[in-house]
Protein backbone atom coordinates (compact mmCIF):
# COMPACT_ATOMS: atom_id res chain seq x y z
CA UNK A 1 0.00 0.00 0.00
CA UNK A 2 1.05 3.35 -0.69
CA UNK A 3 0.46 7.10 -0.85
CA UNK A 4 0.89 9.25 -3.55
CA UNK A 5 1.59 12.72 -2.13
CA UNK A 6 3.03 16.08 -2.28
CA UNK A 7 5.14 17.66 0.89
CA UNK A 8 3.72 21.06 0.49
CA UNK A 9 -0.27 20.42 -0.72
CA UNK A 10 -2.71 21.68 1.12
CA UNK A 11 -4.79 18.25 0.48
CA UNK A 12 -2.18 15.58 1.26
CA UNK A 13 -1.40 17.18 4.54
CA UNK A 14 -5.09 16.21 4.94
CA UNK A 15 -4.60 12.60 4.87
CA UNK A 16 -0.96 13.00 7.05
CA UNK A 17 -2.85 14.02 9.57
CA UNK A 18 -5.10 11.70 9.59
CA UNK A 19 -3.27 8.89 9.20
CA UNK A 20 -0.92 10.36 12.20
CA UNK A 21 -3.78 11.07 14.34
CA UNK A 22 -4.81 6.84 13.89
CA UNK A 23 -1.15 5.80 14.11
CA UNK A 24 -1.15 4.27 10.60
CA UNK A 25 2.14 3.92 9.63
CA UNK A 26 2.60 4.56 5.37
CA UNK A 27 4.91 5.00 2.71
CA UNK A 28 4.36 7.84 1.18
CA UNK A 29 5.14 8.56 -2.44
CA UNK A 30 6.16 12.50 -3.31
CA UNK A 31 5.25 14.00 -6.62
CA UNK A 32 6.85 17.30 -8.01
CA UNK A 33 3.58 18.87 -8.58
CA UNK A 34 4.91 22.05 -10.43
CA UNK A 35 7.13 19.56 -13.01
CA UNK A 36 3.76 18.37 -13.42
CA UNK A 37 4.76 14.37 -12.14
CA UNK A 38 0.84 14.07 -11.75
CA UNK A 39 0.29 14.72 -15.13
CA UNK A 40 2.10 11.96 -16.54
CA UNK A 41 -0.01 8.66 -18.07
CA UNK A 42 1.06 6.22 -15.69
CA UNK A 43 -0.42 8.80 -12.55
CA UNK A 44 -3.45 9.89 -14.32
CA UNK A 45 -4.01 6.06 -14.68
CA UNK A 46 -4.46 5.92 -11.06
CA UNK A 47 -6.05 9.37 -11.15
CA UNK A 48 -7.86 10.68 -13.91
CA UNK A 49 -8.30 13.77 -12.19
CA UNK A 50 -4.19 14.53 -11.88
CA UNK A 51 -4.33 15.19 -8.32
CA UNK A 52 -2.98 13.60 -5.04
CA UNK A 53 -3.47 12.61 -2.44
CA UNK A 54 -4.02 9.07 -4.15
CA UNK A 55 -3.69 5.91 -2.52
CA UNK A 56 -2.67 2.91 -3.80
CA UNK A 57 -3.79 -0.86 -2.35
CA UNK A 58 -1.54 -3.50 -2.91
CA UNK A 59 -4.16 -5.35 -5.34
CA UNK A 60 -3.67 -2.00 -7.49
CA UNK A 61 -7.25 -0.49 -6.93
CA UNK A 62 -6.42 3.07 -6.32
CA UNK A 63 -8.85 6.16 -4.50
CA UNK A 64 -8.35 9.72 -4.68
CA UNK A 65 -10.41 11.99 -3.19
CA UNK A 66 -9.17 12.56 0.53
CA UNK A 67 -12.29 12.29 2.54
CA UNK A 68 -13.04 8.92 0.75
CA UNK A 69 -9.53 8.05 1.97
CA UNK A 70 -9.73 9.25 5.37
CA UNK A 71 -13.31 7.03 5.57
CA UNK A 72 -11.42 3.82 4.51
CA UNK A 73 -9.18 4.39 7.37
CA UNK A 74 -11.68 5.51 10.10
CA UNK A 75 -13.68 2.47 9.03
CA UNK A 76 -10.66 -0.35 9.80
CA UNK A 77 -9.04 2.15 12.50
CA UNK A 78 -12.34 3.60 14.40
CA UNK A 79 -9.95 5.06 17.56
CA UNK A 80 -9.51 7.81 17.62
CA UNK A 81 -12.56 8.85 16.01
CA UNK A 82 -12.67 11.84 13.89
CA UNK A 83 -16.10 11.87 11.76
CA UNK A 84 -17.94 10.84 14.78
CA UNK A 85 -19.65 7.85 16.31
CA UNK A 86 -23.23 8.87 16.85
CA UNK A 87 -25.55 10.03 14.53
CA UNK A 88 -25.86 13.37 15.39
CA UNK A 89 -21.63 13.67 16.11
CA UNK A 90 -20.86 11.95 12.31
CA UNK A 91 -23.69 14.53 10.65
CA UNK A 92 -22.48 17.41 12.28
CA UNK A 93 -18.89 16.91 11.63
CA UNK A 94 -20.05 16.59 8.07
CA UNK A 95 -21.61 20.07 7.67
CA UNK A 96 -18.62 21.50 9.09
CA UNK A 97 -16.19 19.04 7.21
CA UNK A 98 -17.93 20.36 4.21
CA UNK A 99 -18.19 24.13 4.34
CA UNK A 100 -14.77 24.26 5.84
CA UNK A 101 -13.25 22.19 1.94
CA UNK A 102 -16.07 24.08 0.22
CA UNK A 103 -16.41 27.47 1.49
CA UNK A 104 -12.44 27.69 2.63
CA UNK A 105 -9.54 25.07 1.27
CA UNK A 106 -11.70 25.37 -2.48
CA UNK A 107 -11.09 29.41 -2.04
CA UNK A 108 -7.78 29.44 -0.64
CA UNK A 109 -6.74 26.88 -3.64
CA UNK A 110 -8.44 29.38 -6.37
CA UNK A 111 -6.63 32.32 -4.81
CA UNK A 112 -2.92 30.36 -4.89
CA UNK A 113 -3.92 29.36 -7.80
CA UNK A 114 -4.80 32.72 -9.57
CA UNK A 115 -2.47 34.84 -8.08
CA UNK A 116 0.71 33.30 -8.19
CA UNK A 117 0.14 31.58 -11.68
CA UNK A 118 1.70 28.53 -10.31
CA UNK A 119 -0.10 26.32 -12.49
CA UNK A 120 0.16 28.50 -15.74
CA UNK A 121 1.37 25.45 -17.58
CA UNK A 122 -2.33 23.74 -17.39
CA UNK A 123 -4.87 26.52 -16.73
CA UNK A 124 -5.73 30.04 -17.56
CA UNK A 125 -4.64 32.53 -14.65
CA UNK A 126 -7.22 34.66 -13.95
CA UNK A 127 -6.21 37.57 -11.37
CA UNK A 128 -9.13 38.83 -10.43
CA UNK A 129 -10.90 35.53 -9.90
CA UNK A 130 -7.96 35.19 -7.34
CA UNK A 131 -8.58 38.31 -5.54
CA UNK A 132 -12.32 37.58 -5.17
CA UNK A 133 -11.16 34.15 -3.92
CA UNK A 134 -8.83 35.32 -1.02
CA UNK A 135 -11.39 37.99 -0.37
CA UNK A 136 -14.44 34.96 0.06
CA UNK A 137 -11.14 32.87 1.91
CA UNK A 138 -11.18 36.13 4.23
CA UNK A 139 -14.64 35.96 4.93
CA UNK A 140 -14.73 32.66 6.10
CA UNK A 141 -12.10 33.33 8.60
CA UNK A 142 -14.25 35.69 10.70
CA UNK A 143 -17.05 32.70 10.60
CA UNK A 144 -14.79 30.23 11.86
CA UNK A 145 -13.87 32.90 14.74
CA UNK A 146 -17.61 33.18 15.65
CA UNK A 147 -18.08 29.55 15.51
CA UNK A 148 -15.23 29.06 18.00
CA UNK A 149 -16.47 31.67 20.32
CA UNK A 150 -19.12 28.68 21.46
CA UNK A 151 -16.89 25.69 21.21
CA UNK A 152 -13.33 24.48 21.54
CA UNK A 153 -12.86 22.63 18.10
CA UNK A 154 -15.01 23.15 14.85
CA UNK A 155 -17.35 20.34 15.01
CA UNK A 156 -18.05 20.48 18.98
CA UNK A 157 -16.10 19.88 21.83
CA UNK A 158 -13.84 17.18 20.33
CA UNK A 159 -11.08 17.25 17.57
CA UNK A 160 -11.98 16.01 13.90
CA UNK A 161 -11.30 15.73 10.80
CA UNK A 162 -12.86 19.44 9.77
CA UNK A 163 -10.33 20.80 12.02
CA UNK A 164 -7.41 19.02 9.98
CA UNK A 165 -9.22 20.62 6.85
CA UNK A 166 -9.27 24.10 8.82
CA UNK A 167 -6.14 23.50 9.49
CA UNK A 168 -4.07 22.68 6.48
CA UNK A 169 -6.18 25.34 4.71
CA UNK A 170 -5.26 27.99 6.54
CA UNK A 171 -1.52 27.20 6.73
CA UNK A 172 -1.10 26.69 3.48
CA UNK A 173 -2.87 30.52 3.14
CA UNK A 174 -0.25 31.85 4.12
CA UNK A 175 1.34 31.45 0.76
CA UNK A 176 -1.14 34.19 -0.87
CA UNK A 177 -0.45 36.50 2.79
CA UNK A 178 -3.50 35.89 4.42
CA UNK A 179 -3.61 34.94 8.21
CA UNK A 180 -5.66 35.01 10.99
CA UNK A 181 -6.14 38.40 12.18
CA UNK A 182 -5.40 39.79 16.01
CA UNK A 183 -9.30 40.30 16.01
CA UNK A 184 -9.85 37.05 15.98
CA UNK A 185 -8.79 35.51 19.21
CA UNK A 186 -10.86 32.48 19.06
CA UNK A 187 -9.60 31.34 15.78
CA UNK A 188 -6.11 32.43 16.77
CA UNK A 189 -7.02 30.12 19.79
CA UNK A 190 -7.57 27.01 18.27
CA UNK A 191 -5.20 27.71 15.89
CA UNK A 192 -2.30 27.38 18.78
CA UNK A 193 -3.98 24.18 19.85
CA UNK A 194 -4.51 22.30 16.66
CA UNK A 195 -0.90 23.09 15.83
CA UNK A 196 0.39 21.79 19.28
CA UNK A 197 -0.51 18.26 18.43
CA UNK A 198 2.05 16.11 17.46
CA UNK A 199 0.05 14.99 14.04
CA UNK A 200 0.44 18.71 12.71
CA UNK A 201 4.14 18.04 12.01
CA UNK A 202 3.10 14.85 9.53
N1 LIG B 1 -10.89 17.19 -3.91
C1 LIG B 1 -9.54 16.69 -3.90
C2 LIG B 1 -8.58 17.87 -4.17
C3 LIG B 1 -7.17 17.38 -4.50
C4 LIG B 1 -6.30 18.53 -4.97
O1 LIG B 1 -6.77 19.62 -5.36
N2 LIG B 1 -4.98 18.28 -4.95
C5 LIG B 1 -4.03 19.27 -5.40
C6 LIG B 1 -2.93 19.43 -4.36
S1 LIG B 1 -3.58 20.10 -2.83
C7 LIG B 1 -3.36 18.80 -6.69
O2 LIG B 1 -3.09 17.62 -6.84
N3 LIG B 1 -3.06 19.73 -7.63
C8 LIG B 1 -2.33 19.43 -8.81
C9 LIG B 1 -2.88 20.08 -10.04
O3 LIG B 1 -3.94 20.73 -9.97
O4 LIG B 1 -2.24 19.95 -11.10
C10 LIG B 1 -9.24 16.01 -2.56
O5 LIG B 1 -9.99 16.25 -1.61
O6 LIG B 1 -8.31 15.21 -2.45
Amino acid sequence: MRMYSSKTAPNPRRVRIFLAEKGIDMTYVDLDLKQGDNRTAEFMAKNMFAKVPVLELDDGTCISETMAICRYFDLQHPEPPLLGQSPIEVATIEMWQRRVEIHLMTFVGFAFRHLTGFFADRETVVKPWGEESLKRAAAVYQLLDSRLSESRFIAGESYSVADITALCAIDFAKIVELRIEDSQPNLLRWHHEVSGRPSAQA
